[in-house]
């Protein structure tokens, strides 16, 4: 007899479409761990590492400053009323649901985030390797709020995954998603205000950001800021003043309407006041323009964020072969000069040969069309209906 499918999102899988299930969130469907039959999903009242020491943060536990066009005001989280239901009832996301993808740089803050808010044992990082590797649903356990879902997202700048690879994972959510009638009504991206700058790798989350949502995608969106306690109070505030003036991302955002939110690390009320803020937004879902574009029949390739990732997936390929003409040099040179450097470079322009493969393999994913991610989707139903692992 056929196992229970895990927690679904969108209509039931008896129906024709496969909607997508929610990928494990256990220890071992870590990075390198080996990967585990999907279980349910594990709820707990309390994060794992709640009882961790947590450094003073200078937002001093009171205070949001957010901005609405050009006045900006402070707001509260005192007051805002933070408990947990630990309700193991496994549900599904429906059409009418409140779904909230959370985005931003790898490390930036995301799972924690949202298991702040959900409950659930999330993969958290180390702050130097990427480790969300699956977008993933996550049902709020705050009372009141049981029908808002947090989207887990792995960040473009992934230290083992390229940007083909990740755009893929993402399109396969947003597309089934779409299917089954389930748009975003929210974004959150997030921001670690203790960078002291933009750096290349959120300029590339940035752009893909954009590429994805579109002008309606961006009118959703709202900006946290995350590691307050790694800044001065003052440091802070001005980094915070210049990205709302001088990013492209930010003052886009601030111009239409969005706010900008403080996180205070594992404060459960700094991350539901967010919540909350979109949810009286009432602003109501809307299709990215990533989805828009797939339904109309493009592959990934042809939408925004695949011409923006075709892009960096020729210059990582022109990259590694001007890197692999040049090793091939050196190491020839080495050879008749019979230098101890041999193995040495043998092995860099291996592993270099490896990069490239893995770079010209990961391409070829963008040519998948709304048809080729929809059947992924199907088999990794069939798979769980089955009994196979299912972690890709
Ligand atoms: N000081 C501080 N640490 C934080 C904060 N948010 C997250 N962290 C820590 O930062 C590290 C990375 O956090 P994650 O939640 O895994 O980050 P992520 O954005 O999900 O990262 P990826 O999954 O790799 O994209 C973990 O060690 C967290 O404990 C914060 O606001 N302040
Ligand atoms: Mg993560």
């Amino acid at each position: 007899m056929d196992k229970p499918l895990p927690p679904i999102w969108g209509p039931q899988p008896d129906s024709d479409r496969p909607s997508l299930p929610r990928k494990p969130q256990t220890a071992n469907s870590m990075r390198g761990q080996p990967q585990a039959r999907w279980p349910s999903p594990t709820r707990r009242a309390h994060s794992l590492s709640e009882n961790a020491p947590v450094k003073e943060s200078p937002l001093r536990g009171f205070l949001h400053k957010t901005f609405s066009g050009e006045k900006s005001q402070q707001v509260s989280y005192q007051d805002v009323e933070v408990a947990s239901i630990s309700d193991e009832e496994e549900k599904k996301i429906s059409p009418n649901d409140i779904v909230i993808a959370v985005m931003g740089v790898t490390g930036a803050g995301k799972s924690t985030f949202i298991q702040e808010l959900t409950g659930d044992e999330l993969e958290i990082g180390d702050k130097l390797h990427s480790c969300t590797v699956d977008v993933n649903s996550h049902r709020c356990n705050q009372p009141g709020y049981e029908n808002v879902w947090l989207i887990d997202t792995p960040g473009f700048d992934d230290t083992e995954r390229t940007d083909a690879d990740i755009l893929h994972e993402i399109g396969e959510y947003l597309v089934q998603a779409s299917a089954d009638k389930i748009f975003l009504t929210g974004i959150i991206y997030l921001h670690r205000i203790q960078d002291p700058r933009i750096g290349n790798a959120a300029m590339r989350n940035i752009r893909m950001f954009k590429r994805l949502c579109g002008e309606d995608g961006l009118s959703r969106t709202t900006l946290v800021t995350t590691f307050w306690a790694g800044v001065k109070l003052e440091e802070g505030e001005q980094r915070e003043e210049e990205l709302l003036t001088n990013s492209d991302l930010w003052r886009v955002i601030r111009e239409k309407g969005g706010k900008a939110f403080r996180y205070e690390h594992k404060n459960k009320a700094s991350a539901k006041v967010v919540v909350k803020h979109i949810i009286e937004s009432k602003l109501g879902p809307k299709i990215l323009q990533f989805q828009k574009e797939m339904d109309d029949g493009t592959k990934i390739i042809e939408t925004q964020a695949g011409i923006e990732v075709n892009d960096t997936m020729e210059k990582l390929k022109l990259r590694y072969q001007t890197e692999i003409e040049n090793l091939q040099k050196e190491l020839e040179e080495a050879k008749a000069a019979r230098s101890n450097d041999v193995k040495q470079l043998r092995k860099e322009f291996e592993e270099t040969e490896k990069k490239l493969q893995k770079v010209m393999r990961d391409r070829e994913l963008l040519g998948a069309t709304k048809d080729s991610l929809k059947n992924r989707v199907r088999a990794r139903v069939s798979r769980a209906r089955h009994g196979k692992c299912l972690v890709m």
